[in-house]
């Protein structure tokens, strides 16, 4: 999945694809580089961000997703709002990805369920107004691990009692939201027990803080967001050997090849196992 961020303000990507044209150059240029799904996204959800209205989200993503979806892509728009979800399903996208997991608007159930598109249920405590303080605070687990599955068990709980098909539901662990550095490495060496909770899994790594402050120079400062697509990519192979379904990037090329490696040594570990039983 390659992120297209139609917003002035996202941490990595904010303000280059605000114009409509140069969106969906780059939702093409995404494609061609071997995207199977095109994310476009009208608000930022950076902690401490300013809301948008639905207006403008509306009018930054529908146009964007219904042009890209002409093409012939597969376009998966990135909102909490269940009107926004509506527009860009009617517009051509196939995949609604809500980072509160159908929380937030308590009209997202059911347009889910009516719809009967793909939905990805990220887990995040937090919500969109909270600041660092507060983001910082709802990041406290005993058992990261456990305490988000069960978490995201409950979302998948409340999207089915709204008549959403359990098919239709992807379970993301969301890194960086209401999570630190330490939950999320403990979340990605656990990816293996998440991917196993049933439904399929999406991981979005991509360019997020804790992968600067890994790659921290000797001054302690943060590796650019510039300078986290090759970590992105290492991600990306760990993430396909412990069968996730699909990752979120912002640079497609790497982490195509990547999967693909990934991929290849889960298929060869699996049978070994099978062969290893006989
Ligand atoms: N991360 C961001 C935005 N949307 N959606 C899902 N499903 N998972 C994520 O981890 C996720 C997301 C924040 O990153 P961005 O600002 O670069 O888009």
């Amino acid at each position: 999945m390659g992120v297209l961020n139609v917003t002035p303000d996202s941490f990595s990507d904010g303000g280059r694809w605000l114009d409509p044209d140069a969106a969906v150059r780059h939702g093409l240029e995404l494609r061609a580089e071997g995207a199977d799904l095109v994310d476009v996204g009208g608000e930022s959800t950076r902690p401490g961000a300013e809301r948008v209205s639905e207006e403008e989200e509306l009018r930054r993503t529908v146009p964007v997703v219904r042009r890209l979806a002409a093409e012939g892509i597969a376009v998966s728009i990135d909102t909490m709002r269940a009107s926004v979800a509506r527009a860009a399903l009617e517009a051509g996208a196939v995949l609604v990805n809500d980072v509160s997991g159908g929380r937030w608007d308590t009209a997202m159930p059911a347009l889910v369920a009516e719809s009967g598109a793909a939905f990805v249920a990220m887990h995040w405590r937090g919500v969109q107004a909270l600041g660092r303080a507060e983001h910082d605070l709802a990041a406290r687990y005993d058992d990261v691990l456990a305490e988000v599955s069960a978490e995201l068990l409950q979302s998948l709980d409340a999207l089915v009692a709204a008549g959403v098909d359990p098919d239709q539901v992807i379970l993301d662990p969301g890194l960086g939201f209401s999570k630190n550095a330490e939950h999320n490495w403990e979340l990605l060496a656990r990816l293996e027990a998440f991917a196993g909770l049933g439904r399929p899994v999406l991981v979005g790594a991509s360019r997020k803080r804790f992968l600067g402050s890994l790659l921290a120079g000797p001054d302690a400062a943060p590796a650019p967001v510039g300078q986290r697509d090759d970590a992105t990519a290492a991600i990306s192979t760990l993430a396909a050997l412990a069968g996730v379904w699909c990752v979120r990037v912002h640079a497609v090329r790497a982490s195509v090849d990547a999967v693909r490696v990934g991929a290849v040594v889960r298929e060869h570990t699996r049978s070994g196992r099978t062969a290893g039983t006989l």
